[in-house]
C-alpha cells in the first residue's frame, strides 16, 4: 500500500492526521502543498481535482484521495486498528469523538484561513482584528473543552489512553499561540500537553520538523 500525505508544515488538521500515521507505525511520504504561496496551492486544479473543497489533508492510498481529517483518522482507525486511538465502550467513543468536534467543527473552522481572509477583505479589518477574532473563538470552544476534560481526562484529554480528542488538542493549542490566547485560563489543557510534548509520533509530526517547515 502506498501512503501519501497532502500537508503544510503549519496546516492543524494535517498535523492530526500526521500523528495518527506515526503513532500507527504507517509508512507514509509528504507532499506539501502550500496554503499561501501564488494564492495557495490548495486552489489549483491539481489539488482541487483530489479534493473539492480546496483544503488539506488529503490522504491518497494507491492514488485514491480522501479528504476531512476526522474521515481520515476514522479510515486509518479501521485500517489499522493498533494503536486505537477510540475507546472500546461506546459512551466514551462518542465522548472521546464530542472533543474531538469541539475543536474540529467548532473552533477551526471559525479561524480557517479563508475565513480570516475575508473577513479581512470583506470588512476592511486590519491585521490585529482578525487575530482577535481568532483568539476569541479558540477561547470559547477551550472553555468548553476546558470542562470536558476536567470531567473525562485522565493522564490525557479522555482517560489514560490517546485518542483523536489529543491529535485535535495539540495542533489546536500551537495556534492558540499564535493568536494570543492566555493558555493559563486553561491548565488541564496545558497539563495534557506537557505528557504528550515529548511523545515520538507527537514531536515527529510536530510543523518543525516537517520538510516545508520555514524555520525563521
Ligand atoms: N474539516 C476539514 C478542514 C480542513 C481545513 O480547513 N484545512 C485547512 C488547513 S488546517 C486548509 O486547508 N485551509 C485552506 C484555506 O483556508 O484556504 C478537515 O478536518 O480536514
Amino acid at each position: 500500500m502506498t501512503v501519501t500525505l497532502r500537508s503544510y508544515w503549519r496546516s492543524s488538521c494535517s498535523w492530526r492526521v500526521r500523528i495518527a500515521l506515526h503513532l500507527k507505525g504507517v509508512d507514509f511520504e509528504t507532499v506539501s502543498v502550500h496554503l499561501v504561496r501564488d494564492g495557495g496551492e490548495q486552489h489549483q486544479p491539481e489539488h482541487r481535482s483530489l479534493n473539492p473543497m480546496r483544503e488539506l489533508p488529503v490522504l491518497m492510498v494507491d492514488g485514491q484521495p480522501v479528504a476531512q481529517s476526522m474521515a481520515i483518522l476514522e479510515y486509518l482507525e479501521e485500517v489499522y486498528p493498533t494503536p486505537a486511538l477510540l475507546p472500546i465502550d461506546p459512551m466514551e467513543r462518542a465522548r472521546v469523538r464530542q472533543m474531538a468536534e469541539v475543536i474540529n467543527s467548532g473552533i477551526q473552522p471559525i479561524q480557517n484561513l479563508r475565513v480570516m481572509q475575508r473577513l479581512g477583505s470583506l470588512f476592511d479589518r486590519p491585521k490585529a482584528d482578525q487575530v482577535q477574532w481568532s483568539k476569541e473563538w479558540i477561547e470559547f470552544g477551550f472553555d468548553g473543552l476546558h470542562r470536558l476534560v476536567e470531567a473525562h481526562g485522565g493522564r490525557y484529554a479522555h482517560g489514560d489512553a490517546i485518542s483523536y480528542a489529543d491529535l485535535c488538542l495539540i495542533p489546536q493549542l500551537y495556534n492558540a499561540r499564535r493568536f494570543d490566547v492566555e493558555l493559563s485560563r486553561f491548565p488541564r489543557l496545558l497539563e495534557v500537553e506537557s505528557e504528550l510534548i515529548e511523545h515520538p509520533a507527537f514531536a515527529a509530526a510536530h510543523p518543525d520538523q516537517q520538510p516545508d517547515a520555514v524555520l525563521a
